[in-house]
């Protein structure tokens, strides 16, 4: 029996600069999935992360999404972040509980239609788990359909923290951790993904 999932996800590796090389020719696509079972058969024979080089990412993402800031469905988007340092085991498990989180949808409420996915950063003395979102807090376009600058702008906000709640829940963080919210169009701008946090929780 295959448990289906409720969205196809595609998984994809980000390896480690040798000389100069752009971002794009670093990222790459590894293999999609539909079902939990498959989930598992993959995550069962790929490098765990705490294996991979320094400077190394996975990305997790909805099928159809490129985990790149230039995506269309990312342009207007953020990201929830967390940095962390711990062993390697714990910090496995953490990317795989965020993992979980992701594909078993309860990052999200239903109709919120924010996650775009989950990314595990490996960096020099640290790791970055971040979960992608559609909206970035903004207003809508001047002049959208159906827009209204203000209550857009609030509700995109409130799904946001709400998210980054359940992010927090899914860490299993206490009240005194934060993690912080920034827009790709930011990172983009200061051509690093750290880039200044627009509000945290
Ligand atoms: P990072 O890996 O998110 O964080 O970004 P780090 O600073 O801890 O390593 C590192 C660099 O990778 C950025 O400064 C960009 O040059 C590049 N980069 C990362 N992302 C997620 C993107 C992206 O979505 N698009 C492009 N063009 N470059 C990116």
């Amino acid at each position: 029996v295959k448990h289906q999932l409720q969205n196809p996800w595609t998984l994809w590796f980000t390896k480690p600069p040798s000389g100069k090389q752009d971002w794009n020719e670093l990222l790459k696509e590894v293999i999609s999935f539909d079902s939990v079972e498959e989930f598992w058969g993959i995550y069962n024979n790929i490098t765990p992360a705490s294996e991979l080089a320094q400077k190394s990412d996975y990305h997790l993402f909805k099928k159809g999404v490129r985990p790149e800031w230039e995506d269309l469905q990312n342009k207007q988007g953020g990201r929830w972040a967390y940095t962390f340092k711990g062993g390697k085991n714990a910090n496995d498990d953490v990317w795989l509980h965020i993992m979980l989180a992701a594909i078993g949808e309860t990052l999200e409420e239903e109709n919120d239609n924010e996650v775009m996915g989950v990314v595990v950063n490996i960096r020099k003395g640290f790791w970055r788990v971040g979960l992608w979102t559609r909206s970035a807090g903004q207003a809508p376009k001047k002049g959208a359909a159906g827009a209204n600058q203000d209550t857009d702008k609030a509700d995109s906000k409130n799904r946001l923290e709400r998210i980054g709640k359940r992010f927090k829940a899914v860490l299993q963080l206490p009240d005194n951790e934060q993690v912080e919210f920034s827009g790709h169009a930011d990172s983009a701008h200061q051509g690093s993904s750290r880039a200044k946090a627009k509000f945290s929780v």
